[in-house]
């Protein structure tokens, strides 16, 4: 209930009675801890609906992969898939994110977030990769928000990955709700480089010094792995075609 709605009678009441400032003081204070109280509530159950919104949008889109895997297998006897990974966004995470951007916990700015619900697609080669993508997004339920190529692109430190930010519907009970996924697409190689660089550097505030003596490294590392993905893929190619 509203808190005007709860206080403007009360309130009235009590100085109709003579009641002390003291007493009015005390009854306002309750009111505003048990309307704030009851605004978390509300507020918990809103993040509770939304993030098992997440994981049902992360259920559909972990399920096109697994189809799309079991499609190209039937037709080229390989699986182009290795492993799917999924994630919800950590609460630190979310609230780190939130912190970054100046934007209040709240479940409307959470939305404003396109990566609370995250899968990862650890291909075999290169291009199952943009196969897989192109797949997905000609599905007609799917919606394509975002797109970032950090494979044509890589970033400077090295990663490379191909980032989709997409919408797909949810059915619910009463209604049908489009979520946001980021989808991270990536071979074996960039999954190992991206995964250690993680570990060791991604977000962590190393030295000017150390972080000078390990980027060239780093990205040494990334380039070799490049090179081996295209190896890879060349030798399959030689196997395919013979
Ligand atoms: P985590 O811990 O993996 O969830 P922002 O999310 O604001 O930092 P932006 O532009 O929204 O940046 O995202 P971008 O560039 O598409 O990258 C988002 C995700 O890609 C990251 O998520 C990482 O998973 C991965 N990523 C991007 N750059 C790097 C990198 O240099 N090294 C590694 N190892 N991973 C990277 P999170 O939420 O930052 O981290």
């Amino acid at each position: 209930m509203d808190i005007k709605e709860l206080a403007i009678p009360l309130v009235g009441s009590m100085i109709q009675q003579n009641a002390s400032s003291a007493a009015l003081a005390k009854k306002i204070t309750e009111l505003l801890e048990e309307a704030s109280f009851s605004q978390m509530q509300e507020s918990i159950e809103k993040l509770k609906f939304l993030m098992s919104c997440y994981r049902c949008a992360l259920l559909e889109i972990e399920t096109k992969f697994h189809v799309l895997n079991e499609q190209f297998s039937l037709r080229h006897e390989r699986n182009p898939i290795e492993i799917i990974k999924t994630r919800i966004k950590s609460p630190e995470s979310i609230q780190e994110k939130l912190e970054r951007r100046s934007l209040p916990l709240t479940p409307s700015s959470l939305e404003q977030l396109h990566d609370i619900a995250g899968i990862r697609v650890i291909c075999s080669f290169i291009d199952d990769i943009y196969l897989l993508a192109n797949c997905l997004l000609l599905q007609d339920d799917i919606r394509l928000i975002e797109q970032k190529d950090y494979i044509k692109n890589p970033k400077d430190n090295g990663y490379r990955s191909l980032h989709l930010i997409i919408e797909v519907p949810i059915f619910l009970q009463n209604e049908k709700r489009f979520m946001k996924v980021e989808v991270q697409l990536r071979t074996i190689a960039m999954e190992f480089w991206a995964n250690l660089e993680h570990k060791l550097c991604y977000k962590k505030s190393l030295s000017p010094e150390i972080s000078q003596l390990t980027s060239e490294e780093l990205s040494q590392c990334a380039e070799m792995s490049a090179q081996l993905d295209l190896k890879m893929q060349h030798v399959r190619d030689i196997i395919q075609n013979s």
